[in-house]
């Protein structure tokens, strides 16, 4: 602990010191640390006011006028009994069944992550997650999950929020002890875009679960059920938590012409990744394509087929996706993903608040407190006012979606990659694109990764002034990006039907494919050995935390450390300060660590010196601190 002084030492205010007292005490000295944290806090601060944050660098910033409230709730009762209270209980086995046996439409939450990710490019912050945590423990205990982790999530984090994921993950959890906590893990290629080990993804699941995670929805983004061995039988052997086998739906159930992936297609695979061990089937619609009246025949079909407990998924690009949740209610789903509204609808999941006032008094009637969700809804819109940088996704629901089935996740990512390549203008031909490179690799399941890597292809071919159809008429072995190449050689697994052997050879050139599961080939990671290199490298312990996020990114990883070193946490600062830094007068309190608050006025910003360098001069605590920063403009 930090104590300020000798008087407020509880040996001397207890009355006992002695004159040993400053000798015997180490955490008199802790000043130096917390002194090192404020300079680095100021230099964070002074370099965004000064160059700003490069992530919202040349946009507007937003007006941000709406008044941050935090639902209230009382303080004095305990926690209500929740899904997580259950499982912790009664083990996943049961849970399973207490999920089927539930007549209410039960609902999770995907606001902490989807949500964001596919409206706000995955950029939401720990800090506005935290700061409404309690509310949602003491007043949404009847939700059954929450969404908040993985998918682009444990990337973005590091990457543009300079977080440590892990933390984000106990943070949340020391605060929601009650309810459930949900993952979106890829499969063998676990929070990442390409293929890991089966020991990492094996050890990831364990300090994931470690860390309070309690289902993970495990998939894979071709369908290719081998990628999901290692990763299921983790979940069920070294945790107790929920496995969730996944299917990603595609194509159109309804269309005889649409025949490849058909409702035989997807009842095969629900049996076999029942057979596999799933607790729950999750069915993953994430470009929003199953119609109402597909859910209802492939829900009703499944409900048939299957023992467990159904979990629909779906995006609201189209603009009628509360039609198919409720069309899945009928059919008799189990579980479905929304969003609360302020964060809901277009390419994040249906509306929340809504479908529970739609099924008051149904007999799927969700039970659950609108009263709570509307305040809630409240909340994330202010919040939502400092992602506006981030915030492209369409203005409308559009039925194009079923021509580019374009991910919910991927649209907003692709727009701003396309702008960054100069095709920002040219988004329509990027779309059409897209859907013709899906035509050309023979209709594959686009999800994250194989999504991305046929947006890779799209852009790659746009750029060059090359028509998808003329692909297969190159020459083998052209200069295509790596991960086109990776996916074409079997990196990812195999899809439906295997690769079009032409388009294979024009890409792999004299590369020969693989066969099989690509972690079958890869080798194990010596997990010791890799943590001992980092300690030498960094000086220092390396925890689990640092260990899985570098071998899930070790570049990404490494940026961060170092970020870190210079900046400390960023993730302390309230987030219109992070992405936009102060305006002079303008003063905010930063919890520093638990219970240690600074107050931060910034007072003035001098013209650049001969070197170019800016003194800043802030009030911290009441005492001038100044600031010198270089000015990179
Ligand atoms: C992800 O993998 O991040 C997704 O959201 C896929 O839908
Ligand atoms: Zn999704």
């Amino acid at each position: 602990p930090f104590i300020e002084n000798v008087i407020n030492h509880p040996i001397f205010v207890s009355g006992k010191a002695t004159t040993t007292l400053i000798d015997t005490s180490k955490e008199l000295f802790n000043f130096k640390r917390r002194k090192d944290r404020a300079t680095k806090l100021l230099k964070l601060l002074g370099d965004t006011i000064v160059n700003g944050n490069d992530q919202v660098k040349d946009r507007p910033v937003p007006t941000m006028d709406l008044p941050v409230i935090v639902p209230k709730y009382d303080h004095r009762h305990g926690l209500p009994r929740g899904t997580k209270d259950y499982l912790d209980r009664h083990g996943p086995e049961k849970f399973a069944e207490w999920t089927r046996k539930q007549k209410k439409l039960l609902v999770t939450d995907t606001t902490m992550r989807d949500a964001h990710q596919s409206l706000l490019a995955a950029r939401m912050r720990s800090y506005d997650q935290l700061k409404v945590a309690d509310a949602i423990a003491h007043r949404a205990g009847d939700l059954y999950s929450l969404e908040c982790w993985g998918g682009a999530t444990f990337d973005t984090s590091m990457r543009f929020l300079r977080e440590n994921p892990f933390k984000r993950l106990r943070r949340l959890r020391e605060r929601i002890p009650n309810v459930c906590f949900q993952m979106l893990l890829r499969g063998a290629n676990g929070v990442g875009y390409s293929n890991y080990p089966d020991n990492v993804i094996r050890e990831f699941i364990k300090h994931s679960a470690e860390s309070g995670m309690d289902i993970f929805r495990v998939f894979d983004s071709l369908n290719y059920l081998p990628n999901l061995k290692v990763a299921m039988e983790s979940i069920r052997k070294h945790t107790n938590s929920v496995c969730e086998g996944t299917i990603c739906y595609t194509g159109d159930i309804l269309d005889p012409k649409r025949d490849k992936y058909s409702l035989e297609y997807y009842v095969k695979m629900a049996k076999e990744l029942e057979s596999m061990g799933a607790h729950i089937l999750a069915l993953k619609d994430m470009s929003g394509l199953c119609t109402p009246h597909a859910a209802y025949k492939l829900i009703k079909t499944l409900r048939s087929e299957i023992g467990i407990p159904v979990h629909f998924h779906t995006h609201d690009s189209s603009g009628i996706a509360g039609a198919s949740i409720i069309k899945a209610a009928e059919a008799g789903v189990d579980v479905v993903d929304l969003a609360v509204s302020s964060l809901s609808g277009l390419t994040s999941q249906p509306n929340l608040n809504s479908t529970v006032n739609a099924l008051q008094g149904d007999k799927r009637d969700t039970k659950l407190d609108l009263k709570f969700l509307n305040e809630l809804s409240i909340y994330w819109e202010a919040i939502r006012q400092y992602y506006e940088p981030f915030d492209t996704a369409p203005k409308f629901g559009s039925a194009e979606v079923y021509t580019h089935e374009m991910p919910g996740g991927q649209y907003t990512n692709l727009r701003e990659q396309a702008r960054a390549l100069g095709l920002g203008t040219r988004w329509p031909e990027v779309v059409r694109y897209y859907h013709e490179v899906n035509m050309v690799l023979g209709d594959i399941v686009k999800v994250t990764p194989s999504s991305k890597v046929v947006g890779d292809l799209a852009m790659f071919l746009l750029t060059k002034g090359i028509e998808p159809k003329d692909l297969v008429n190159l020459e083998p072995g052209g200069d295509f990006p790596e991960s086109v190449v990776d996916m074409l050689s079997g990196g990812l697994g195999q899809p439906k039907g295997g690769w079009p052997k032409k388009v294979q050879k024009v890409i792999l050139g004299d590369k020969k494919p693989y066969k099989g599961r690509p972690g079958a080939r890869a080798e194990k990671v010596d997990l010791d050995a890799t943590r001992k290199e980092l300690a030498k490298k960094y000086k220092c312990e390396i925890s689990d935390d640092d260990l899985y996020a570098y071998l899930m990114y070790p570049q990404v990883f490494a940026d961060l450390k170092k970020y870190v070193d210079e900046y400390g946490h960023a993730r302390v600062l309230p987030t219109p300060a992070f992405f936009y830094g102060l305006k002079p007068g303008e003063e905010i309190s930063v919890e520093i660590e638990e219970g240690k608050v600074l107050i931060v006025k910034l007072i003035y910003v001098s013209e650049p010196n001969g070197d170019g360098e800016r003194t800043l001069t802030f009030e911290l605590n009441g005492r001038a601190r100044e600031c010198v920063i270089l000015d990179r403009s």
